[in-house]
């Protein structure tokens, strides 16, 4: 039996997995992706009691279980499948997970200042909101101003950035980040290009 990767189809944790997996010669006829919604499917509570995606059911070869959090997935299957997305040591080892630190971050503020904004009598609402924009902008301009890694090869690094970037574009159109920053934004045009990128629907 195959792993099983479960997912939501607008998950950007979950994007960044599939789209290791697709860049991993080898890895995607392994595994079989399962979408589930974690907001209803308790089911998926039995293979990870934060009842997230993703989560990736191993199989017998790797003696069974169960993993979750994204960058767990993704490092498991890079070791497994010699993926070459993430760097075994030195300083390009830290920076592609800083930067995968830096994508998860990106991903996380524009859901929250999401989902505050769905309710419009939280007294912390506004303060809530413009946190998270304060970090989105910050993120944006930092990755945009360090961009030599854009002329790299992929990372999971590169990836978490590329699938927050989709997710953010996707979610808040009215952010418009862009034309303020051509180097980011050349390289996300580039990013989503990708058949691994083109391929994930949504
Ligand atoms: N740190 C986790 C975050 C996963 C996550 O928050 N997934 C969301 C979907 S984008 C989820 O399953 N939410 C359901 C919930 O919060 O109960 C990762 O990197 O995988």
């Amino acid at each position: 039996m195959p792993m099983t990767l479960f997912y939501a189809p607008r998950s950007p944790f979950a994007a960044k997995v599939r789209v290791c997996l697709a860049e991993m010669a080898g890895a995607k006829d392994e595994v079989e992706e399962v979408p589930a919604d974690p907001w209803t499917d308790e089911t998926l509570r039995a293979l990870n009691p934060l009842c997230k995606v993703p989560t990736l059911r191993l199989d017998a070869a790797a003696g069974g279980g169960n993993l979750y959090g994204s960058s767990v997935i993704v490092q498991y299957l890079d070791a497994r499948f010699d993926g070459k997305l993430v760097p075994t040591e030195g300083p390009t080892r830290w920076d592609a997970l800083r930067r995968e630190a830096l994508g998860d971050g990106l991903a996380e503020a524009v859901i929250r200042r999401f989902v505050e904004g769905l309710d419009p009598d939280n007294a912390r609402r506004d303060k809530v909101i413009a946190r998270q924009e304060a970090a989105i902008t910050a993120v944006l301009d930092h990755l945009d101003a360090e961009a030599a890694w854009t002329e790299s090869a992929l990372d999971l690094g590169a990836v978490a950035v590329g699938t927050a970037l989709r997710y953010l574009t996707g979610r808040s159109p009215e952010i418009t980040w862009q034309a303020e920053r051509p180097r980011l934004a050349g390289w996300f045009g580039r990013f989503i290009t990708r058949p691994s990128v083109a391929t994930l629907g949504y």
